[in-house]
């Protein structure tokens, strides 16, 4: 793809791409704004990355609607505001991003919303934070997108920026392939993460859901951890590595803050404010329905009410920070949960002194680090969550080795602190129990639990997780061999004859031959009419012979439908036959190994179907505008043929296939002579080449052929296979023949050679 956005010398080395800038405005007094740090994880994480390179840049919202203020500098970073309008805000943010995915993604605990203008505004956002993050990275950059709000950013950016390495980290779960069915604008999503090279999620489960969801709803082919995603038209194709990488805190700042004399002392003033209970249990989310605040909350009146625990002598806190107000869900959730807790206190409270502790509002880090020091208890009861470092933080905060942690199952720090006490928050018993288990924990199995827990929150860090992902996708993507195909001939003129015989003769020397050529053009002169296509029987003759003989085997591959290229070549069931440009392959002789043909990729889903029956009435009106242009229809393709078109009619129509092609992302376009090929299913005449090749182990192929789709075979060609262009013009083969009687000759004197080996 060409690079369109301007590649200043100055572009950046990294840049991170996320909804928001790490920084808030303030107003200062005189009306004058001043940003401030916000001081996220992800901040702390990028902040140590940041140094290892000469020049870093985030791109992000800044966080007011309206026009995006200049860009700016903080903190060694270059800062380049992304605009939102209040619409955007609406539909893009709190519409599609957290009302209609942040719901799905987590399982569905509330119903998700679509709305088809939700999703133009998400589309609309995402281009505009991939064309900044395409004008500010510098040649052979490395750009990092974060989270959910955008998927799509990975494809726009690489559409712009061929030289990037592109990496996607997803914060929030992924779902099973079943709900994630249920998204309308699904496979754009999945196509708009595989624009990067790596996709890294927090658990494994997420990162096998990702790759269920691209086998199943792309069809493309998912090797171990590498999705092969195909080339469309001339693009090469290309691998995208999906990961897990779970995300973690600054634990060693955490740890520190706990040594400060002055945070010591706000730790022990809380627990006078309380009224000195004996224990302080302590949940901390951002008000969030995913975060299970009712359960916990439903679970802690229960042991109250039945006497179980004693508010004289036991409190609970509950942290919850205010989180996106003008989304209904959230509204719905701040109302229960405020009516929950005046409940609680008021049938249990003692007088002057809560049952409950609710805090609706944010804290510094240091006020944060005081709540861990003083709870006894900390409660994390998520019915999904990512990663949830509120987990991670308790433990950072206790170096003192004491606390208990109680985890959620569903939360992705599950998967890490296996020495916490789990528990499945929807068991209101099994939580009550978890409760009780946990505020009667002996000290020694307090320390055994969080040195345990210690271990693995300090030794794996933000910087270590930024780093691991940083490193692998170094390894990933490698934008310099991402070369178009080589040209090794130009022109008309054909081989030195002796040079041709040399190539024949090296290559029968080889144990296990694989001969294959294209059919119009190569076995057959092109005529006008398609059907009256008169093929070189001798050229056929050979074919067939060679076939007999012990380690060679033969294939046809042809942009034919295979039933059409079957009727015209009579072949055995010895030779293969491959159509529509390896979208169709027939029976496999025995001594093939079937398995090795990616049948995933070439299976017919009814989301294909839909697709190709619209891709050829959009043909057809083409065709119908066109005279003399005809639609050919196979099995997962439809074809413009324009050979017959009368005057410029031909490259009108073309051209208009062309335009076509643009909008349908999904599609494999292959433009051939006075003809262009639109298949539902990722394929290539070279990809069936390679598959063949694997499935008949061969040592080395002869591949003859004369249009551009050859061009994928002949892009393939390793130490030792033989490619020969048929005809003019620029080719990745090393040798060219003029015409269909030349094969013929060429066919026989392989012939004669390996018969003379045997
Ligand atoms: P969140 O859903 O925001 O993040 P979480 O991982 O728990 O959830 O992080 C919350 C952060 O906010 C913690 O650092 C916590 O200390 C802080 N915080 C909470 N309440 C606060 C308050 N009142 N004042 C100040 N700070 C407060 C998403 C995903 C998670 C994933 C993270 C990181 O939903 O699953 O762990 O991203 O990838």
């Amino acid at each position: 793809m060409p690079t369109t956005a301007p590649v200043t010398p100055t572009g950046h080395e990294l840049v991170v791409v996320a909804n928001r800038l790490p920084v808030d405005s303030r107003t200062l007094p005189d009306g004058a704004t001043e940003w401030v740090t916000s001081p996220g994880g992800l901040v702390t994480a990028m902040e140590s990355v940041m140094r290892t390179v000469d020049s870093g840049a985030w791109v992000g919202w800044a966080g007011s609607p309206g026009e995006a203020p200049e860009p700016f500098e903080a903190d060694g970073m270059s800062l380049f505001p992304v605009a939102l309008s209040a619409e955007d805000v609406e539909k893009y943010y709190e519409g599609f991003s957290n009302a209609t995915l942040w719901p799905l993604y987590h399982d569905v605990i509330v119903d998700p919303e679509f709305h088809r203008g939700w999703w133009d505004s998400y589309v609309a956002a995402n281009r505009r934070f991939a064309r900044t993050a395409a004008e500010v990275a510098g040649a052979h950059g490395t750009v990092w997108v974060h989270d959910y709000q955008l998927q799509l950013a990975p494809r726009l950016i690489r559409e712009q920026r061929d030289d990037l390495r592109i990496g996607f980290f997803n914060h929030i779960p992924f779902p099973s392939v079943e709900l994630f069915s249920q998204l309308p604008k699904r496979t754009q999503i999945l196509r708009g993460l595989l624009g990067a090279d790596l996709v890294g999620f927090q658990r494994e489960s997420d990162t096998q859901n990702f790759l269920t969801s691209v086998r199943k709803l792309l069809g493309h082919h998912v090797d171990g951890q590498t999705v092969h995603v195909p080339g469309i038209g001339s693009a090469p194709g290309r691998q995208v590595q999906a990961r897990t990488f779970p995300i973690s805190i600054d634990s060693a700042a955490v740890s520190e803050l706990t040594q400060q004399e002055e945070i010591i002392e706000r730790a022990a003033q809380l627990r006078r404010d309380l009224g000195e209970p004996r224990r302080i249990v302590l949940g901390v989310d951002r008000l969030d329905y995913t975060k299970g605040i009712r359960h916990r909350l439903k679970a802690w009146g229960e042991l109250l009410d039945e006497g179980i625990i004693d508010p004289q002598d036991t409190v609970m806190i509950q942290v919850a920070t205010p989180s996106r107000e003008r989304v209904d869900a959230y509204r719905q959730l701040r109302d229960e949960v405020e009516l929950t807790v005046g409940r609680i206190n008021g049938d249990h409270a003692p007088i002057g002194r809560p049952a409950v502790s609710y805090q609706h509002r944010s804290f510094d880090r240091r006020d944060m680090t005081a709540l861990y020091m003083a709870a006894d208890v900390v409660l994390v009861t998520a019915l999904r969550d990512g990663m949830n470092l509120v987990a991670k933080e308790y433990v950072a905060s206790r170096p003192d080795l004491r606390g208990v942690l109680v985890l959620s199952e569903f939360a992705g720090a599950a998967d890490e602190l296996r020495a916490a006490i789990t528990v499945n928050p929807h068991d209101i018993d099994a939580l009550k129990g978890a409760i009780l288990r946990a505020l009667e924990m002996a000290p020694e199995d307090q320390e055994e639990a969080m040195t345990s827990l210690r271990h693995q929150v300090m030794e794996h860090d933000v910087q270590a997780w930024a780093h691991s992902f940083l490193e692998q996708l170094e390894q990933t993507g490698s934008p310099e061999t991402r070369q178009p195909p080589r040209i090794r001939l130009s022109g008309d003129a054909v081989s030195e004859p002796a040079a041709v015989d040399a190539a024949l003769q090296a290559l029968v020397e080889r144990p296990r031959l694989l001969i294959a050529s294209d059919f119009d053009g190569v076995l057959a002169p092109i005529v006008a009419d398609r059907d009256a296509v008169e093929p070189d029987q001798r050229s056929l003759a050979v074919l067939r012979e060679l076939a007999t003989l012990p380690g060679v085997s033969v294939a046809l591959v042809s942009g034919r439908a295979l039933a059409d290229l079957d009727q015209h070549t009579s072949m055995p069931s010895s030779v293969v036959l491959v159509g529509s440009h390896g979208a169709e392959v027939g029976a496999l002789p025995a001594e093939m190994h079937a398995e090795v043909l990616d049948s995933a990729a070439l299976t017919m889903t009814p989301e294909r179907r839909e697709l190709l029956d619209s891709i050829t009435l959009a043909l057809q009106r083409i065709a119908l505008a066109h005279p003399g242009a005809e639609v050919e229809t196979k099995p997962a393709a439809a074809v413009l043929h324009t050979r017959n078109a009368r005057g410029r009619g031909g490259a009108n129509a073309t051209e208009e296939a062309l335009e076509l092609a643009m909008t349908l992302p999904d599609v494999t376009v292959t433009p051939g002579k006075e003809v262009v090929e639109f298949s539902v299913v990722h394929t290539s005449k070279g990809a069936a080449m390679e598959a063949l090749s694997r499935a008949c182990a061969a040592d080395a192929w002869l591949y003859l052929g004369d249009d551009v789709t050859d061009e994928t075979v002949f892009g393939r060609l390793g130490e030792g296979d033989v490619g020969i262009k048929v005809g003019g013009g620029d080719t990745a083969a090393s040798l060219r023949i003029a015409g269909t009687d030349e094969v013929r000759g060429v066919l026989e004197a392989l012939l004669a050679a390996r018969r003379d080996r045997a």
